[in-house]
């Protein structure tokens, strides 16, 4: 069915930008097109101080199934004799950039994982800072049933979230891993019901918003980086981050607000 409207659906309540992916007739799979405006919503949010959190989801029944797998222009070519499809260009041109911009994002991301999230769909999800599933949500490693290998940062992602043998199965079998299961292993932080979830997922990204931005993206940024450290670095690093968020305002606030007993008004960016 020919996609109609906005791919990419962006709508703000008070400091939470809440983009959603909107091809649900085909579980919200990329093409060209709304990997374009994920993009362009993407930057616009980086670029606007008001966005103190955002939140990546999927209208319809699913999150994201990954690659369209019936767009041409990553289709593998079926004549025999013709030139063979390069689908790494399609990694290297929209999964590269979109995870290491999700991951740059002067915010704290949330996925809220409303369905199923496949293939490159259920990478970009793990990649995000903060990852909740609606119980009925599920994960699908669904690369090796196509005869590829996990992308958008799977390889990266999946072992640091629930260790070598877990990813290597999920990776190797695509199985469907429910949302509770999910959140058993810490693939995910938490699985959500059903009946609760859109609430939830307010009330969590209304919390973050009022948290010390700058301060959480330092957080996200500084786990990152002691991926490739040893114990000593990452002390080393974790003083030098400390003493620029020592000089900022928000650290200031924090400590006259638990003194004074009143909720903190966090600023910086
Ligand atoms: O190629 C490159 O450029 C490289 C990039 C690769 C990155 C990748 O993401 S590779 C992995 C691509 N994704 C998949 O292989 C997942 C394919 N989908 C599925 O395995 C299943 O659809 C799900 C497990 C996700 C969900 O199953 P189910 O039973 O809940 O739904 P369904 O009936 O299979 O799908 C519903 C509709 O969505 C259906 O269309 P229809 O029959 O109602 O008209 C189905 O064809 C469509 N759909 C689902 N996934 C995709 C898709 N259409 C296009 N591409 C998809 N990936």
């Amino acid at each position: 069915m020919a996609d109609t409207g906005q791919l990419v659906i962006v709508a703000d309540a008070g400091g939470v930008r809440t983009l959603t992916l909107n091809r649900p007739q085909a579980l919200n799979s990329f093409t060209a097109a709304m990997h374009g405006e994920l993009m362009t919503a993407l930057d616009a949010a980086a670029a606007d101080v008001s966005v103190r959190c955002l939140v990546l989801t999927g209208s319809g029944r699913g999150f994201c199934a990954g690659q369209d797998l019936a767009d041409p222009s990553v289709a593998p070519s079926f004549e025999t004799g013709a030139t063979p499809t390069d689908v790494g260009a399609a990694i290297e041109r929209f999964y590269k950039p979109l995870v290491l911009r999700i991951r740059s994002m002067p915010m704290p991301v949330i996925a809220a994982v409303n369905g199923v999230a496949a293939g490159a769909g259920a990478n970009v999800a793990l990649g995000c800072d903060i990852v909740v599933a609606a119980r009925s949500a599920s994960f699908v490693q669904a690369f090796a049933k196509i005869g590829l290998v996990p992308d958008a940062g799977g390889t990266w992602l999946l072992p640091r979230l629930v260790g070598r043998g877990q990813a290597i199965a999920l990776a190797m079998l695509g199985d469907k891993l429910p949302a509770e299961d999910a959140a058993r292993l810490g693939m995910i932080w938490k699985s959500i019901d059903d009946a609760t979830f859109v609430a939830e997922v307010a009330a969590l990204a209304a919390r973050i918003a009022a948290m010390p931005t700058r301060a959480l993206v330092a957080t996200r940024l500084a786990i990152d980086a002691s991926q490739s450290m040893d114990l000593a670095s990452a002390l080393g690093h974790e003083a030098s981050v400390q003493r620029e968020m020592g000089y900022g305002n928000d650290f200031k606030e924090g400590v006259a607000a638990f003194l004074a007993k009143r909720a903190p008004v966090f600023t910086d960016r």
